[in-house]
Parts: structure tokens; sequence; C-alpha cells
């Protein structure tokens, strides 16, 4: 077919694949969410409506897109990690951030009601912004991935303590603030256990923990109709093997996690 003399722009679009052997790391972040969180009334400091949502919405772009092999998320961020040999869009960093930040954005409305009910509209349309982040090693991939849960851990603890000191010392967040000032985890730790009778490490794994997607296998069985020949029509049971997205909330910095679960990494070589 001829080419119109208008082709020619096509030359403008630039290169953007990822580096071969690199695992990709897309990693979206809520826009504003420090407003919208406050408008939506989203519980203080934790909000399991609003973390199952992330979680849904994060089960969609994994089952919706390709190769992605585990995905983490805590707060207002997730991130998704495609598998080093993965050829998808040709490892075009735009295809591949743009898919992901779209799939969870659209489900992230999508599923709204599911975890918010009636009581609580969803008032203006969220954004995700996204960013292409590329590992080429399992060592630096867990790195990223033990940053994101520590981030969690730090974000989490200081958090549980200052709106314990406000919701249950009467604190207000100003002297909540101060008195927090300078403290170190051991320190948070022990005015949750000595004042308010908590032990962190009990509170809820989600919290603590963030969210962790990763695929299992699983067997499952069907009963089908079926029909042999000579034989009477009747139901059979047949078992399947099927890939599933499970959520964990569990340790990943560690070795246990990655010694569990040796299929999510390739070998470094
Ligand atoms: P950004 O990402 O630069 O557009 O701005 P923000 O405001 O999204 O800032 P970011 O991502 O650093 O912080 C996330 C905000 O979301 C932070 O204000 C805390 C809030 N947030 C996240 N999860 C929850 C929750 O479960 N409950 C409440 N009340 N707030 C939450
Ligand atoms: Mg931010
Ligand atoms: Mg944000
Ligand atoms: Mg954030
Ligand atoms: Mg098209």
């Amino acid at each position: 077919m001829a080419k119109s003399k208008f082709e020619y722009v096509r030359n403008f679009e630039t290169d953007d694949t990822c580096l071969r052997n690199c695992y990709i790391v897309v990693r979206l972040d809520g826009r504003n969410f420090h407003k919208f969180t406050e408008q939506h009334k989203f519980s203080k400091p934790n909000d399991n409506r609003a973390l199952g949502l992330m979680t849904r919405s994060a089960h969609s772009v994994m089952e919706e897109l390709e190769d992605i092999v585990i995905a983490y998320g805590q707060s207002d961020e997730f991130s998704f990690v495609f598998k080093r040999t993965s050829n998808w869009f040709k490892r075009r960093a735009s295809k591949l951030m743009t898919h992901v930040a779209s799939q969870f954005s659209s489900s992230y409305v999508f599923y709204w009601k599911e975890f918010f009910g009636e009581q609580q509209p969803l008032l203006y349309p969220p954004s995700f912004d996204g960013r292409v982040v590329l590992y080429p090693s399992n060592r630096n991939l867990r790195d990223y991935l033990s940053w994101r849960q520590a981030d969690c851990h730090i974000n989490n603890l200081y958090n549980t303590v200052f709106w314990t000191l406000v919701q249950k010392g009467g604190l207000t967040t100003a002297q909540a603030e101060d008195r927090l000032k300078g403290t170190l985890a051991s320190d948070k730790n022990e005015i949750l256990f000595s004042e308010f009778d908590i032990n962190y490490n009990t509170e809820s794994a989600l919290h603590r923990k963030g969210t962790t997607l990763i695929w299992e296998k699983r067997d499952e069985t069907v009963t089908k109709r079926m029909k042999r020949p000579n034989e009477e029509e009747k139901d059979v049971a047949v078992t399947r093997s099927r890939r599933r997205v499970q959520a964990k909330h569990c340790d990943i910095i560690g070795e246990p996690f990655w010694e569990e679960h040796p299929d999510i990494l390739e070998d470094d070589n």
C-alpha cells in the first residue's frame, strides 16, 4: 500500500525498549491520596476496604496482563514485577507501564462499590502515576521489594503509635508528633506495649507486612457429565491443575519466603 506523505512522523517516536535480562518493575502510586483518603473518609491509619480494593485491582492487573510473576503493595502503591525473559509488547516501557496503570485505575473504579458499598460513593475519578525500573540481578530485585516492605513497616509502626496516642491516649495530633520526635523503633514498640497494652508484633499482618501477590498452582476438581461408549451417561470428577493469584501478608525480606517459592525468580546467569 502506498504510504502517505505524513508517514515520516512515525520516525519521531523514540525507542524505549527495556534492557534484556532485567526484571521490569512497574510501580504505581495514587495521585494526591492525602486528599483522596480524607475526602473518602478512609479510616486511620489503615482502611481495610481501601487495602482490599487495591489488592483486587492488582489481582486484575496480574490476571489480565502477561508475565507478571509477583506484585507487592502497601498504602496507595503497588509494584508489579515482569519476568526477566518477558517479551510482552517487545518490552516497550511505555506500553507496559500504561497498560498496568490503566488496568489498575479502571479496576479501582470498577470494584469500588464491592468494597465501599453504597454509604461511601466515589466522589471523583482517582488516578495513579507509574514508573518503570529495571533490576539486573535477583539480589537487586529482592532488595527493591525489601525496600518497599521496610517502608511499609516504618510507616505503619509510626502511624500505629501516632494514632493510638491520639485515639486512645487523648493527645492532639501536634502533641503526638512531638512525643514521637526522635524516637527509635524500640521506643515506639515500648510506648504501645507499656502504655496501651498493644504488642505490635501481633497487630494485623496485612498492615505490618503489606500484600504480596503470587501465582499458586492448585488442583481443582469439577464434576462433568460424561458419556463413554457402551455406558450410561454419568457424573465424573475431573481434576485440573490451575494457576491462581494468591495474596500473602508475610515477610518477603528474609530467605524463607524465597525458599518456599523457588519458581518466582529465574536463576542469575
Ligand atoms: P503523591 O503520591 O505525590 O501524588 O501524593 P500522595 O498524597 O498520594 O502521597 P503519598 O503517596 O506519599 O502518600 C499516600 C497518602 O495516602 C498518605 O497521605 C496516607 C494516605 N493513605 C494511604 N493508605 C491509607 C489508609 O489506609 N488510610 C488513610 N487514612 N490514609 C491512607
Ligand atoms: Mg508520592
Ligand atoms: Mg500517592
Ligand atoms: Mg504512596
Ligand atoms: Mg490500538
